[in-house]
């Protein structure tokens, strides 16, 4: 047996060991032993794509795992790989004639986002692998060539060395000779296995000096983006994480022998202290003190170091370092915080406007006593005077007329202001300016429809009610594999910021169901109580309302009104969180054949930057994408065409005709995102494809209606229950329950 690869195993990972060993079998090689350790009897692994070996171990950690796993390898060669993880296509097949006794091979790490699953399909029921598309553009290897590792370390001050170090101290992608492991007792540091590879690459470097590296056939290193439920070993947050962490530079740099790869290990270590120190005061971690044996270990390490290393931070760091190494751990800590007070100055200054209102929150506002009658809105970031916080503004200004301070946010270039010009107790305030930041730090109350800013400080007795803006049919957060489109920390900072919740609002029990999961939101804080957005859709007098918005946009009373509500895409953005849209739908083609009966009502999702070009269609098409509020815009419809988006679940309240316009389905339900719901089952109205096959459904819109019929009932009764026109009502009381003072007026 030439080769064993060895996976560490919880429970859990079950799904990934599955993905890992059709993988594994898309190798082709004969000459592979698969180990997987594991410290439960319960996992069942059978069934597997690919032969496997399970070994228990008794123990809790990834490095207990390792080592029970080496101890039973037959291979002449090992290689660890995790089991999100894995190899392109005939990696093996390329490397395993190149593998030397007493040499390292190293394959390149290519770190993604991308979840594991993404890169596997059912195909006949069977899962396969897929290529992913960057591997096409693989450049032809050259020819491997051995180097001396001693080489590569010799020039020390080199920068770059010392950032290669780090690559060479992790496991993933090695291929490492089992003699040298077995000869030299190399084993994982069980006792600090948040940095268990740290000292047995240190210990297999101080052995081996001659590697070879693979550029284009790489190791996938799937990173994790889920801090709060899968978190990878270095994100996991721990007390011992400096203890395990210190120990670990002092154990690996004692066991090197040779002084250029010692040197830059040490370097190594000197750097990565220095930032952690920074983080830690920052969090005000060193201000225990618990933490002063912390420091008598960073000092004890750094006073047996050769000072002259040093010279690789910079000289503001190296004068706080060798206060620790002097034992003046105060001093040190206040030049820290001096460092940090200048760092966040310089950032306010770079930042101008926004950097000196958000030094104004952080200095003043935070501070400030909260002032128990201001209700603070927000809705779509600011962009709409719309959505719940609108209609809970509404029924708290008619019920609890004077009684509150109404401040609502306002967009760069949005209609709020003008909207609420003449209203009274209302004040507009500009999104991140001065009184923006006054009010939050103020308002006993906010009503946001989206996330408040990260750094929104909820004072105790404030009441923080989110609205959320949808019922679900995307996925959302934690149920979200891919984050293409969000940053690496998007879940665990959606975590921390809905915590400070006080409550959720939702719209039918499905959305409290999926909330539960998709948002990690206790239920008891949800509010039952159906859209104060949607109140509108059951108004009594929504006739009325329906003619006179149509006549404020000069839309003819006489023809129908297809309302078209596409969301976004995901991959189709211009920059962060500007996302643009394509007009797939042919206008022209509808407006021949329909124009005679219908007006189009074109509406795209708010995150859409791109100003569509409908100035070619005549009267057939109202472009309202910036229009505020889109619950008016269905009332003045007469069928909705939409995708993805949540707005079918409101619409479907006036029970009137509803289109899905799924030109992408395939790539968007797998690859982009995935769906609570069966779309092909569970929803009141036909997918479509092409503009022929909505042309058709509209030119027969009374069959398609009869058609589904049952199915939109269903639909009513699983997702518009609580809808009666009196969500408004119900969750203002929620809101303003414990507030003894108001008085509501009938
Ligand atoms: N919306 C709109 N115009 C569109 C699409 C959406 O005004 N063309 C508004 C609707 O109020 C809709 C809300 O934005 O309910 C959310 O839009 P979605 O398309 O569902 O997408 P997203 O913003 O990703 O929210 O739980 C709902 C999810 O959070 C999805």
């Amino acid at each position: 047996m030439k080769l064993s690869i060895i996976t560490p195993c919880k429970t859990k990972d079950i799904e990934k060991i599955k993905q890992l060993a059709t993988n594994l079998n898309r190798q082709d090689n004969k000459e592979i032993e698969w180990i997987v350790a594991c410290n439960s009897s319960e996992l069942d692994l059978s069934g597997l794509n690919f032969p496997v070996d399970i070994i228990k171990f008794d123990g809790d950690n990834v490095a207990q795992a390792r080592n029970a796993a080496i101890r039973e390898a037959h291979g002449e060669y090992l290689m660890f790989v995790d089991a999100d993880d894995f190899l392109l296509p005939g990696t093996i097949n390329n490397v395993i004639d190149k593998l030397k006794p007493g040499c390292l091979v190293d394959l390149k790490v290519y770190p993604t986002y991308e979840p594991v699953n993404s890169y596997f399909n059912e195909i006949n029921q069977k899962q396969e692998f897929r290529m992913p598309n960057w591997a096409f553009r693989r450049k032809p290897e050259p020819e491997a060539e051995e180097t001396l590792l001693n080489d590569k370390f010799h020039k020390v001050d080199k920068k770059s060395v010392f950032e290669e170090i780090s690559h060479y101290l992790k496991i993933s992608g090695k291929i490492i000779p089992k003699g040298v492991i077995w000869d030299n007792d190399i084993l994982f540091d069980e006792e600090n296995p948040l940095y268990d590879d740290f000292y047995f690459m240190g210990k297999v470097l101080n052995i081996i000096n001659s590697f070879i590296e693979f550029d284009t056939f790489k190791y996938v290193k799937v990173k994790h983006n889920d801090p709060i439920n899968d978190p990878s070993l270095s994100q996991i947050e721990c007390d011992d994480r400096w203890n395990q962490m210190l120990n670990s530079f002092i154990k690996t740099a004692d066991l090197i022998n040779a002084n250029n790869l010692k040197d830059c290990i040490i370097i190594h270590s000197i750097k990565k202290i220095n930032k952690y120190f920074y983080n830690a005061v920052v969090n005000n971690h060193f201000s225990s003190s618990k933490q002063s044996e912390i420091m008598d270990i960073m000092s004890g390490y750094f006073a047996s170091i050769d000072h002259r290393l040093f010279k690789n931070v910079n000289i503001i760091s190296r004068h706080i370092l060798f206060n620790i190494r002097k034992h003046n751990y105060a001093k040190a800590i206040r030049q820290m915080k001096l460092i940090i007070a200048l760092r966040y100055t310089h950032k306010i200054l770079r930042n101008k406007g926004r950097g000196i209102t958000r030094a104004y929150y952080e200095v003043i506002c935070k501070k400030l006593k909260v002032n128990e009658k201001v209700i603070v809105y927000e809705s779509f970031l600011g962009r709409n005077y719309s959505d719940s916080p609108k209609y809970i503004y509404q029924y708290s200004q008619k019920h609890y007329p004077g009684q509150f301070k109404h401040v609502w946010i306002a967009a760069k270039g949005s209609n709020v202001k003008k909207d609420l010009a003449n209203e009274p107790n209302t004040k507009v305030v500009k999104r991140f300016g001065f009184r923006y930041m006054y009010y939050l730090g103020i308002s006993k109350y906010q009503v946001i429809n989206m996330r408040q800013p990260r750094w929104f400080n909820k004072k105790p007795g404030t009441v923080f009610m989110s609205t959320w803006h949808g019922t679900p049919l995307k996925h959302l957060v934690f149920d979200m594999e891919n984050v293409a489109s969000a940053t690496r920390l998007y879940k665990k900072i959606f975590y921390e910021q809905s915590r400070q919740w006080d409550y959720l609002v939702t719209a039918n029990q499905f959305s409290v169901d999926v909330f539960k999961h998709a948002f990690m939101y206790p239920e008891q804080k949800m509010i039952k109580s159906g859209y104060p957005r949607n109140d509108i859709l059951s108004a009594p007098n929504r006739e009325e309302l329906s003619r006179n918005i149509k006549e404020k946009l000069g839309i003819p009373l006489n023809k129908k009104v297809i309302l078209y509500a596409p969301t976004w895409r995901d991959d189709e953005y211009v920059d962060v969180g500007q996302y643009k849209f394509q007009l797939k739908l042919n206008i022209a083609k509808l407006r021949e054949q329909l124009g005679d009966d219908y007006v189009m009502v074109l509406r795209t999702h708010y995150f859409i930057t791109n100003n569509l070009d409908t100035s070619g269609f005549g009267n057939f098409v109202y472009n309202e994408s910036s229009y505020d509020d889109i619950s008016e815009l269905y009332l003045i419809s007469d069928i909705l065409i939409t995708d993805y988006s949540s707005v079918f679940f409101d619409y479907s309240i006036l029970r009137r005709p509803i289109l899905y316009y799924v030109y992408d389905y395939d790539k968007y339900a797998s690859v982009l995102r995935g769906f609570y719901l069966d779309m092909n089952k569970d929803l009141p109205g036909p997918l479509l494809k092409t503009s022929d096959e909505v042309i058709d459904s509209i030119k027969n819109i009374d069959q398609v209606s009869t058609e589904y019929a049952d199915k939109y009932a269903k639909f009513n009764e699983r997702f518009s229950k609580w809808e009666d026109g009196h969500a408004s009502e119900r969750v203002v009381n929620m809101l303003l329950k414990n507030d003894a003072r108001v008085k509501k007026i009938d």
